[in-house]
């Protein structure tokens, strides 16, 4: 059994309770094994004391002991943002959704893996936001860098979270949704704008996105509960190898729902550019 509580004296609770088997004899006459038990994963600080309780031939299990067999302090690390996954839009000439495209990215999906008190009160808050009709503060949960195509700096800026539309919270799959909007992350409408000038437009979004989550809402991205997650986006990449090369062919590179040529344009525009 092992209990833990905060280094700040906090309530002890009983983390798990573990059977471990008979184990082996040692050469002292002592019985050793391994039991496998998960801390409290919150980034956190907390004593843990283990304690053990013997079962003999006849079922007798030893009294509790007074003191703890071993006690040790340890802080394990949060990271419950498993995976960032794209979701890109088909086409509206039926061409299948490509999960690997990076040439056009709308929908950023932020997948959970596991249910902690920080990352409940993160959902709570975007679900309070969405549910009473108020502007999601993602500003105090998220933070997203792009890096330019060269490579990341030390002083690449976060974006304005402003570009993001829209956010859906989906507590039963644990994933919270961006929508970057129609003309996706860094997108720009064609307008009048002749194609060099669109293509050049289009190339700023290019990059690797780092997105930092404070998932205890503090803003202050540091605190050991700040999982990160990147994804890249590059024009002309159907393939979402990171290079724009002859193994991107045609596709609809602009997610306008057209393949035409201004995507061709655009495709051949970018051969040779690639993310550092
Ligand atoms: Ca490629
Ligand atoms: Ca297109």
């Amino acid at each position: 059994m092992a209990d833990a509580s905060r280094q700040d004296f906090g309530t002890p609770q009983v983390v798990a309770t573990v059977a471990t088997g008979p184990g082996s004899l040692d050469g002292s006459g002592h019985y050793q094994l391994t039991a496998v038990v998960s801390g409290v994963v919150d980034g956190l600080v907390h004593t843990y004391r283990f304690t053990s309780a013997g079962i003999d031939a006849e079922g007798r299990i030893e009294p509790a002991h007074s003191a703890s067999d071993v006690t040790t302090i340890l802080a394990f690390p949060m990271n419950p943002l498993k995976a960032v996954g794209i979701v890109v839009q088909p086409d509206s000439i039926g061409h299948a959704s490509s999960t690997r495209e990076r040439s056009y990215v709308r929908l950023v999906d932020l997948v959970f893996s596991q249910a902690c008190a920080p990352l409940q009160t993160l959902f709570d808050a975007l679900n309070s936001d969405i549910r009473t009709g108020n502007t999601v503060d993602l500003a105090r949960f998220l933070r997203i860098v792009q890096h330019p195509v060269t490579g990341a700096g030390a002083g690449d800026p976060p974006i304005d979270l402003a570009a993001i539309r829209a956010v859906t919270v989906d507590l039963i799959d644990r994933v919270i949704e961006l929508d970057f909007g129609v003309l996706g992350i860094g997108g720009v409408a064609r307008g009048t704008t002749g194609l060099p000038r669109y293509w050049a437009n289009l190339i700023q979004g290019d990059g690797t996105y780092d997105l930092a989550l404070d998932a205890d809402g503090q803003t202050d991205f540091n605190n050991g509960v700040t999982p990160h997650q990147t994804f890249i986006q590059l024009l002309g990449d159907s393939n979402g190898d990171g290079r724009v090369d002859a193994a991107d062919t045609s596709f609809d590179v602009n997610g306008d729902g057209m393949v035409d040529a201004t995507d061709t344009y655009l495709l051949n525009r970018s051969k040779g550019r690639q993310v550092h």
